[in-house]
């Protein structure tokens, strides 16, 4: 298959590629505009593939967007290109409109065109697999899960603009026929995460030496899922999935903020001892996040009894590895924290 990737130079983006041209023979096209959550050295090891190839555009600019659907000819659009950190909505929430919703109407107008101008199985097999969030359906109390039916109520500039494209793109499913699929994912983490979000961060200032910042009293609960299990999923989604249909990711992995900083202290201690002191020593609770949801919890059973996808490690093998590969991977994060991000403090509103 022909696969389009949008925001293929993100955290997800790139897992997804580097999954593709490593363990399938798909060919993937990443169309991605770089900014400041684009990291093209996450793609440096596909980037010699003769199967792989990259377009520097905004998914905003319809004419960009055209011209690779008409020379690409993609099977799949996975569609993954957004701005992600729920802090910089808060700061700054123009471009999350503008990216999330605008730029999400944008691709599915010109996939429609596209699709429209197809026939046979290539029109008969053509996917737009828009992949979301968890973080639509709000908040919960201390029980239940989200599952696919769970009403919207997001909460966030994030999370509203996310929400606002997942309308979209049934809209363009339900009134034009445009297969599409949705997938709702809760917290990734794992190699090449961008340090503005807690484990990086967690793991990068634990190294530094400095304050590991926790939000408010540190009992907000989200559930975690290694971000290569979600490529597998979004493949079997795409590979497998039924058009109209959403399916919710969860990795059944909830733990407390604190607890995660906690067990990242754990491992930090006995792979880079401290010479005095443990690493948990630097945990500082700060003004929590305005609108701060306390939990989330995915219920992932329809994609394990639909499309047979289950996470293949658990918090405890997934965040050993994340840490060992930050341990091992200085390179790529100092060059984030020298021209982008520092891991200074985003998204408290205060003007
Ligand atoms: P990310 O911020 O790491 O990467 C986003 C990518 O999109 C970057 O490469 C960026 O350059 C690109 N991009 C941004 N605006 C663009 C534009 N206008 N045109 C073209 N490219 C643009 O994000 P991520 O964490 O990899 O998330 C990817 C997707 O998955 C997002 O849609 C996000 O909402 C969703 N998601 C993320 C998580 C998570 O835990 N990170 C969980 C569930 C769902
Ligand atoms: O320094 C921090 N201290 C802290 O306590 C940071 C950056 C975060 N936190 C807390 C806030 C959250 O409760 O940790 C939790 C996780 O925060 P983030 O890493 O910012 O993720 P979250 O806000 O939960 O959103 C993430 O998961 C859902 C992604 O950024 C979204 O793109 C995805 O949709």
């Amino acid at each position: 298959m022909r696969i389009l990737v949008t925001g293929g130079a993100g955290f997800i983006g790139s897992a997804l590629v580097r999954r593709l041209i490593n363990h399938t023979d798909h060919e993937v096209l990443v169309f991605d505009k770089l900014t400041y959550a684009g990291v093209l050295s996450s793609l440096e090891p596909v980037a010699s593939s003769n199967r792989y190839s990259f377009v520097q555009a905004d998914i905003c600019d319809a004419d960009a967007v055209s011209r690779v659907l008409r020379d690409f000819q993609p099977d799949v659009i996975a569609h993954l290109a957004a701005e992600s950190h729920v802090d910089r909505s808060i700061d700054g929430p123009g471009a999350f409109i503008q990216t999330n919703m605008v730029g999400t109407f944008v691709m599915l107008n010109q996939a429609l065109g596209y699709w429209r101008g197809l026939a046979g199985d290539k029109k008969a097999s053509f996917r737009f697999h828009h992949i979301s969030t968890d973080e639509v359906f709000g908040s919960l109390g201390e029980d239940g899960f989200f599952t696919e039916t769970t009403p919207y109520d997001p909460r966030s500039p994030y999370s509203a603009s996310k929400a606002g494209s997942d309308h979209l793109v049934r809209a363009w499913g339900h009134t034009y026929g445009l297969p599409v699929l949705v997938t709702n994912c809760s917290n990734n983490y794992g190699p090449y995460h961008f340090p503005e979000k807690l484990i990086p961060l967690i793991i990068i200032r634990a190294l530094n030496g400095e304050p590991l910042p926790v939000y408010g009293d540190g009992s907000n609960v989200r559930d975690w899922l290694f971000v290569d299990d979600h490529a597998c999923a979004l493949q079997a989604v795409f590979e497998k999935g039924k058009p109209g249909e959403t399916y919710n990711v969860g990795g059944n992995a909830e733990k407390k903020n604190i607890e995660v900083v906690a067990a990242i202290c754990a491992i930090l201690d006995r792979l880079r001892p401290k010479t005095n002191g443990k690493y948990a020593d630097q945990i500082t609770y700060v003004t929590d996040r305005p609108g701060h949801d306390h939990r989330y919890a995915i219920d992932a059973s329809k994609i394990r009894s639909d499309l047979d996808w289950t996470p293949s490690v658990t918090f405890e093998q997934g965040i050993e590895q994340t840490v060992t590969w930050f341990l091992e991977n200085q390179a790529w994060w100092q060059d984030i924290l020298d021209a982008r991000y520092s891991t200074q403090r985003l998204g408290v509103a205060n003007g």
